[in-house]
């Protein structure tokens, strides 16, 4: 079979804002709006690259959709080559920085482009990336948000059936630790010891408290402490990750691979978990992986599970897939999980299609 290559010819990308199932409620913010940036990549040659991007504010997608059309632009004839696109594309805004919305921008790019390239070699993305299709471990991060212990211990046996899960994540950063405590205990007593339990406190607290804190649940048999402290201070975390027997994760906001680096060289964490729309889509998750890898720290995934259980199937120390369906509204073919594991469709590229009704229901004129 003929390798077709393709040109890219326009890129559209479309507002989506979806009711949240279970709102977040984090300790740094609520949100009960979800916005979903719907990115098509047209190739002259008539296949079309998909991705989406989750921007967490529904007003971001004001600047970021006018970003990715302004690639599209800029990049009109090119062959799809995605490690090229993405060069080209961060070299287009490199005058206003590499991170932040760039960077959103670009991996949004990226992951159509990998998607329009694996559609031309027909093959599912893992095994372009010289992979196969098979299960990739995951837990669930659906929900467990700052409710109280019973309403979470409830709702944990609810997200443990909704696939067999074997691992769940939990917010913590209640305003009285003792109410955080009483959620871990009251969720262990409702699954069980078999389950790996994450907690996440979203950036939530200062170095003292998260000192206090993190101490107070280090024996508590937790799979991983994520995010004490704001994402920056790396410095912090290192103390944390030095004094604490539970690994620490971190990772969701890496802004390409060059922040994993100085992370693992500042011994910021155990584990690390970067994200697509902030690493660098495909492109930067390869390289972030590849240095991961050889640092021997496991990998996780945060947020686009179609994307990631692609990549994991070629992750040298891949670790937990983060399973959060909240994107399956729009999908025409939502993945599936069996028995804690995410199994990827077997078809070319990766599987991402648009349900058109859900979508025309869901677009929005203005953000
Ligand atoms: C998270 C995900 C999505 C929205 C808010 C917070 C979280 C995670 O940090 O790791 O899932
Ligand atoms: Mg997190």
């Amino acid at each position: 079979m003929e390798f077709e290559a393709l040109t890219l010819e326009r890129i559209e990308a479309r507002p989506v804002v979806l009711k949240l199932e279970r709102p977040v409620i984090a300790r740094i913010a609520t949100i009960t709006d979800w916005p979903l940036i719907l990115i098509d990549l047209y190739t002259a040659e008539g296949v079309v690259g998909r991705s989406y991007l989750e921007p967490y504010l529904p007003k971001a997608m004001r600047y970021l959709i006018p970003a990715i059309h302004d690639l599209g632009e800029a990049l009109k004839g090119r062959r799809i080559a995605p490690m090229e696109l993405f060069e080209a594309a961060r070299k287009s805004l490199h005058f206003v920085g590499y991170e932040g919305m760039s960077m959103i921008a670009v991996s949004g790019l990226d992951m159509a482009a990998w998607d329009a390239l694996a559609k031309a070699a027909g093959l599912p993305l893992c095994a372009l990336l010289g992979g196969t299709v098979g299960p990739v471990p995951a837990y669930n991060s659906n929900g467990l948000w700052l409710k109280s212990p019973a309403e979470v211990a409830a709702e944990s046996l609810v997200l443990r059936d909704e696939g067999g899960f074997r691992g769940l994540k939990l917010r913590l950063g209640r305003d009285r630790p003792a109410d955080d405590l009483a959620t871990i205990e009251a969720v262990r007593e409702a699954v069980g010891h078999d389950m790996a339990l994450m907690v996440d406190f979203n950036q939530g607290l200062h170095i003292g408290e998260a000192l206090e804190r993190c101490h107070a649940i280090d024996d508590l048999g937790l799979a991983w402490i994520e995010e004490p402290l704001v994402y920056d201070n790396l410095r912090g975390t290192a103390q944390l990750a030095r004094e604490l027997n539970t690994p620490i994760q971190i990772g969701e906001n890496f802004y390409g691979p060059r922040a994993l680096h100085a992370a693992l060289q500042m011994k910021a964490c155990d584990y690390v978990m970067p994200d697509f729309m902030r690493i660098g889509g495909v492109t930067g998750w390869l390289r972030a992986a590849a240095i991961a890898g050889a640092a021997g720290i496991p990998v996780s995934t945060h947020l686009y599970p179609e994307v990631a259980a692609h990549v994991m199937r070629v992750t040298e120390t891949a670790h937990w897939l983060e399973w959060q369906n909240w994107a399956d509204p729009i999908l025409e073919q939502p993945y599936q999980i069996k028995d804690s594991e995410l199994h990827i469709p077997d078809v070319p590229g990766v599987g991402l299609a648009w349900n058109k009704t859900a979508v025309a229901a869901h677009l929005v004129d203005s953000v």
